[in-house]
């Protein structure tokens, strides 16, 4: 099989690149390990950037997040006690939009089903060959035959556990890593959202988050060690948990039936450079944040507005130089929002390894942030999302 561009991956990442070639009239092919209902049915982000809302409506595939997304013109951030809202649409006229990202995936799947597009599902790529020829190779199972994938580019969309950063020689990249001391337990819960905000809570018992995915679907997390079995946490529990860090009574948590229950490790994770010859790695399959910022899918769609137009010169004018640049200007972004995401991270967990001395200065970092305007604006910056330029994309 021959074509374009070969995507493996049918995340956030691999579907958008797909649908912003082919309204520029450039083929592609998905390549996709699972079925379509799984991959349609698993809970993952929630939070998107303005500007990431805006690419989608603007591209032809907002619609129903248009009618069915949360806008949201803040968070809330509660420790010791007090409950601070951070506006960002005050702070810097722009909020995000609550919509699951596998709601964002569906959307996308259904766009390019119906444009014609090709995504082969169950068809999980073994190993890419050719990477710095001319004429890079996927091979792929697929119905229990193993098939090849021939293109001008490949693009490595396959989140974290996939082949294709695996695929880079060796040597040629490297990567950087951080592990924290903790992990989400997540719920998604049949009950009304405690608030019509998602609340950030730092407590002497650990962080909780208290999100949402429709008026009368709460999602909820709360930190735990990262070797944490799910069995030790029946939902009694996980519900005495949340109200306990909550530890606000007027605010009425409502418990409802829990839908899914997962666990969630933390890492941060930059993968250098992000291209090899003429294979691409865009997402989670060269960059890992912690979740506490809301901004992994974000940051996947970021590296594909860069991917995309790197593409556009080259298949419309033959110009290679955006191959050149890819990699540093992705970079560019992604550790400024390593950054953003480790500080909200270590500034609301709870690390039981850290001296007393920590914990009292955490509680002086939450204050002095929260009584500044100028940190709360560099937070709602970053939060809301840094600038994408999407005018060129659509
Ligand atoms: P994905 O979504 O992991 O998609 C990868 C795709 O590649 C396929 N694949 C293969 N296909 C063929 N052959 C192979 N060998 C393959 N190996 C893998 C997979 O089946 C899949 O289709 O990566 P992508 O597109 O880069 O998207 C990244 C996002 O999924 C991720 O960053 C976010 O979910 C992170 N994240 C959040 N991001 C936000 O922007 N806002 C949030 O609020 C937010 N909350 C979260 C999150 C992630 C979480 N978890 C579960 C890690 C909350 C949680 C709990
Ligand atoms: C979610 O709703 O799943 C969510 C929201 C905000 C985060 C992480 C996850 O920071």
């Amino acid at each position: 099989m021959d074509t374009q561009v070969a995507i493996i991956g049918a995340g956030p990442a691999g579907l958008l690149l797909s649908h912003l070639l082919h309204r520029r009239g450039i083929e592609s092919v998905i390549l996709r390990r699972h079925t379509r209902a799984y991959v349609e049915a698993r809970v993952r982000a929630g939070v998107m950037e303005h500007e990431v809302a805006e690419l989608l409506v603007r591209t032809g595939v907002g619609e129903r997040m248009l009618r069915e997304g949360l806008r949201h013109r803040g968070i809330k951030l509660r420790f010791a006690g007090r409950t601070v809202h951070v506006d960002f649409q005050d702070l810097v006229g722009r909020g995000v939009v609550v919509y699951g990202q596998q709601e964002v995936v569906k959307d996308l799947i259904a766009a390019r089903l119906a444009a014609g597009g090709t995504i082969l599902f169950e068809a999980e790529a073994l190993r890419i060959e050719d990477v710095t020829g001319e004429r890079p190779t996927v091979v792929f199972r697929h119905n229990g035959r193993e098939e090849r994938l021939r293109a001008a580019v490949v693009a490595g969309c396959d989140g974290f556990h996939g082949i294709s950063r695996k695929s880079m020689p060796e040597g040629a990249v490297t990567t950087y890593e951080r592990r924290y001391p903790y992990a989400w337990l997540g719920i998604l819960a049949r009950s009304r959202p405690v608030h019509e905000e998602l609340i950030y809570v730092h407590s002497e018992h650990g962080f909780a988050l208290f999100s949402m995915r429709s008026p009368t679907l709460s999602r909820l997390y709360i930190q735990v060690p990262p070797d944490t079995d799910l069995a030790d946490w029946p939902d009694e529990r996980v519900w005495d948990e949340l109200e306990r860090r909550l530890d606000d009574p007027s605010l009425g948590l409502e418990r409802g039936e829990v839908l899914q229950k997962d666990l969630t490790v933390m890492r941060s994770f930059v993968t250098e450079p992000m291209r090899v010859g003429r294979l691409f790695l865009a997402g989670d399959a060269a960059h890992i944040v912690p979740p506490t910022g809301a901004k992994g899918m974000n940051l996947a769609v970021a590296d594909v507005t860069h991917l995309a137009r790197a593409l556009f010169a080259f298949f419309e004018r033959g110009d290679e130089r955006g191959f050149e640049t890819y990699s540093d200007l992705c970079l560019d972004r992604i550790w400024k929002v390593q950054h953003f995401s480790w500080w909200m991270t270590t500034m609301l967990h709870r690390d039981e390894d850290a001296l007393p001395f920590d914990h009292r200065r955490q509680l002086g970092e939450l204050r002095s942030v929260t009584e500044s305007r100028g940190a709360l604006t560099w937070l709602a910056e970053n939060y809301t999302g840094l600038p994408l330029n999407v005018d060129e994309l659509v």
